[in-house]
């Protein structure tokens, strides 16, 4: 299923550019006139983010996967700090994945992200700032450092927030029936958990309406287009935290 709707989005929006990651040395892939580019890597949480803010409003896109180890010089030459997700459009280069998100939801302005209601927007933001103390607990929790029964309250304290402020289908865009900005924001996250829960350590329980949440945004079709199953991303990690040889090109066709 997965396949098929990636498959779909795919051909309407993205090139047909190598998904292998290209590092230091690889010729620069050719801009088209009025059409993005997002430097991505495939693993990428942050990069998630902004391919599926792309995705949700329709906005034809090509992917450059870039190897974030052997940085190509084209590459640090639009982003002096070397970080995926880049965007860049007629020579205009935005980084950062919340300012790409924010900049490409204001330009496009079909199908908004965020809610109108400035409190509402304001709240939203809160919330987003919220999240952000929660990735790196989160990755200290996958690193299986630091002790993990504390960890894990911390984390879960943090995630109450989110249990208390959900209040409809989604945290929202115009309104809660829809996805919005704050979904999108958390998201990448959220399918990660999902690698600990396989290890028997599940950071949603008595969480039921993250749970279910996560159940509906899993339907979501920019999620179907960016997803990753739990076993993909644990070798991810296997070869960035354990190994030291982040395997940028895991599960492509070459490496089968
Ligand atoms: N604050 C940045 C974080 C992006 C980020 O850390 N990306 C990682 C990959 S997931 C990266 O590019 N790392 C390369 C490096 O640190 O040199 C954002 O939100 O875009």
């Amino acid at each position: 299923m997965r396949g098929r709707v990636a498959g779909i989005i795919r051909s309407s929006v993205m090139a047909d550019f190598p998904e292998r990651a290209l590092a230091a040395g690889d010729p620069f892939p050719p801009l088209r006139p009025d059409h993005w580019r997002i430097y991505s890597m495939r693993f990428c949480p942050y990069a998630q983010r902004t391919r599926m803010v792309l995705l949700h409003k329709n906005i034809p896109h090509e992917v450059v996967n870039v190897n974030l180890k052997y940085k190509p010089d084209w590459f640090l030459k639009r982003n002096p700090w070397g970080l995926a997700p880049t965007i860049e459009l007629n020579n205009k280069v935005i980084y950062e994945s919340a300012i790409c998100d924010d900049y490409l939801d204001e330009i496009y302005p079909e199908k908004p992200l965020y809610p109108k209601d400035a409190y509402k927007k304001a709240r939203q933001k809160i919330l987003m700032d919220h999240f952000s103390k929660v990735i790196p607990l989160f990755y200290t929790q996958i690193r299986q450092k630091g002790d993990p029964v504390k960890l894990m309250a911390e984390i879960k304290e943090r995630l109450s927030v989110f249990e208390r402020e959900l209040n409809g289908n989604y945290f929202g865009g115009e309104s809660e029936a829809s996805i919005g900005m704050l979904d999108l924001r958390i998201w990448p996250w959220f399918e990660r958990f999902q690698v600990p829960k396989q290890n028997g350590v599940d950071i949603l329980e008595g969480f039921p309406k993250l749970q279910s949440w996560t159940e509906r945004m899993m339907q979501e079709p920019v999620v179907k287009a960016t997803y990753f199953p739990p076993e993909m991303h644990q070798k991810w990690f296997v070869s960035l935290f354990i190994n030291k040889a982040p395997d940028y090109d895991i599960g492509l066709p070459s490496k089968l």
